[in-house]
């Protein structure tokens, strides 16, 4: 663990995951009305069909950490470890298909390192070898990862809380303003979304939604 618990529970609240396949309009566009909405943390995903490669996609991640950096908004980069050392990214989140863990924060030092955990055993796992956070999915239903498991509800983020695993965790998949208080109710420390602001008309208002949802629940907790 490189980060401050409740520095980390704090960042997660509206964690705003998106890579270039995942808007209609200009990604930069996108991520700065996202962070004026209310984004708290940001991640670039550039996965799937017609994705980024090399030199463009580089270019894009750093144009993208550029906007992050005069909000403070700290970028974290997916899977591609090389690519956060070499602009200094501020974190990587990887899954359990990528490096280990421990392997990966000892090449990041104390960068922000998230992992997506799916059993009680992966989470023990990732704690024990230094993660700041667990993301954990799908909570519902996505189109937006191909790839996803089975969706989980609550009953994973219940059972890991019930273990009285206290790490930073944050809830992903087919999450809306709509549907986000639940989550946050039985112990997540925010939400991770990629479509409820990336395709939404006004990614800004998708944010402001989302962060007053998970906020209105916070502070009666
Ligand atoms: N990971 P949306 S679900 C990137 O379950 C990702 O680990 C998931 O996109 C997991 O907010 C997912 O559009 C996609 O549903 C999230």
């Amino acid at each position: 663990m490189a980060v401050n618990p409740q520095a980390m529970k704090n960042l997660l609240k509206v964690y705003f995951i998106m890579g270039s396949t995942n808007c209609h309009q200009n990604p930069e566009k996108v991520l700065q009305a996202a962070i004026q909405g209310g984004v708290t943390l940001f991640q670039f995903r550039e996965k799937g069909a017609g994705c980024l490669h090399g030199k463009e996609k580089e270019s894009l991640a750093k144009k993208l950490q550029a906007i992050c950096k005069e909000s403070r908004i700290p970028f974290i980069v997916n899977d591609d470890i090389e690519l956060a050392l070499k602009i200094n990214a501020d974190g990587v989140h990887i899954g359990q298909d990528d490096e280990t863990a421990d392997t990966v924060r000892r090449k990041i030092g104390s960068k922000i390192l998230g992992v997506s955990v799916h059993s009680m055993k992966e989470a023990e796992t990732a704690i024990r070898q230094g993660a700041d956070y667990l993301g954990i999915g799908p909570i519902y239903p996505t189109s937006t990862k191909a790839d996803a498991k089975a969706v989980q509800g609550l009953s994973f983020l219940t059972e890991l809380r019930s273990a009285d695993i206290k790490i930073p965790i944050v809830g992903i998949g087919g999450i809306t303003f709509e549907n986000a208080s639940p989550l946050i109710e039985a112990g997540a420390d925010g939400v991770s979304v990629i479509s409820a602001i990336s395709q939404a008309d006004s990614p800004e208002k998708a944010a402001e939604k989302l962060y007053d949802a998970v906020n209105k629940i916070m502070r009666n907790a």
